[in-house]
């Protein structure tokens, strides 16, 4: 059984070639639920949904986000109500929202309705959130505190970045079957994503990072960040503010504790002596992913260590 972490767009191109590499069924991936929010009266699960179109082959792959060829024609009515409409949401992505608003309405957790919208798209690999209890990532910025989509989409990722806050992780509980996933899991992959606020926010959760330390699991995980700068996303920013160095070895240390193998780009090859004296193996290879052969090269390396 392989288990990964995740957030969004980086995680689940990474992922797509993971799943031509294993079984898909033998997946389960742990997903980022800090970008969840409400948005007119609707629950908006970014990261989750980014995941679950990426692997059903449905998702618009030049964003990484939303429908492919989906259209906007509820956000443009909506806006001649005099609404806010930065984030933009498809008129077949709406469906997800209204589909996964309904069920928790009715009473299920964001897990069990996970499970129907996995299982709606006919996937295979397990998607877990991270968490079922309200758990909001807010960056605090020269401007105030405000979301994190708030932050990154309304906003451009443009004010100063003085802090994170994880609103909720003082009590948000992991949801079903994420411990087990990391302690019966022989190989756990962090996923390439935001070490701040997508991976950051899942060590975050009660038990997880302790869970990450007791699994006998070999625990690799891929850089986010080469040459100095993310390959997508404002994780240089979240990272300047939080005071950690922006490279392969800035991020190794975050994960130090638990972590054996740490993939880093050709590029900073001159991090490996460094990250080493962390007690992490380090594997140097390419690892921009830029085509689906890339992807499949680098899950290859991965599993066949
Ligand atoms: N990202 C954007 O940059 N702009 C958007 O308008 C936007 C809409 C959106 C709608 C649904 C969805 O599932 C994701 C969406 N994203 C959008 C992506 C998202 O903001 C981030 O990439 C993730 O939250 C970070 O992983």
């Amino acid at each position: 059984m392989i288990t990964a972490l995740a957030g969004g767009v980086g995680a689940a191109r990474f992922l797509t070639g993971l799943v031509r590499v294993v079984d898909p069924k033998s997946l389960s991936v742990i997903v980022n639920t800090g970008d969840d929010m409400e948005l007119y009266g609707l629950h908006i699960s970014p990261d989750l949904d980014i995941v679950a179109y990426t692997l059903a082959g449905i998702v618009d792959e030049g964003k990484g986000w939303g429908f492919k060829g989906d259209t906007f024609q509820f956000l443009e009515s909506l806006r001649k109500f005099g609404c806010e409409t930065w984030f933009n949401l498809g008129d077949r992505d709406l469906a997800t929202h209204v589909y996964r608003t309904m069920r928790l309405k009715q009473g299920l957790t964001l897990s069990e309705v996970t499970v129907e919208i996995c299982g709606a798209l006919g996937l295979e690999t397990t998607i877990l959130p991270m968490t079922n209890d309200k758990f909001e990532t807010h960056i605090v910025t020269n401007e105030g505190m405000m979301h994190f989509e708030e932050y990154m989409v309304k906003r451009g990722a443009k004010d100063v970045v003085l802090g994170v806050e994880f609103l909720g992780a003082a009590t948000a509980q992991p949801a079903d079957g994420v411990l087990n996933a990391i302690e019966n899991a022989e190989l756990v992959v962090v996923c390439p994503s935001n070490p701040v606020v997508s991976i950051g926010t899942i060590l975050s959760v009660k038990g997880i990072r302790d869970a990450l330390k007791r699994s006998n699991a070999r625990k690799v995980a891929i850089s986010p960040i080469i040459a100095g700068a993310p390959v997508k996303g404002p994780a240089d920013k979240l990272l300047r503010g939080l005071g950690v160095e922006v490279s392969a070895l800035g991020v190794a240390k975050l994960y130090a504790d638990f972590l054996d193998t740490f993939i880093i780009d050709s590029v900073d090859i001159a991090e490996k002596a460094r990250i080493e004296q962390l007690g992490i193996d380090v594997e140097v290879t390419n690892i921009l992913m830029r085509s689906l052969e890339d992807k499949i090269r680098l899950a290859e390396c991965i599993v066949e260590r």
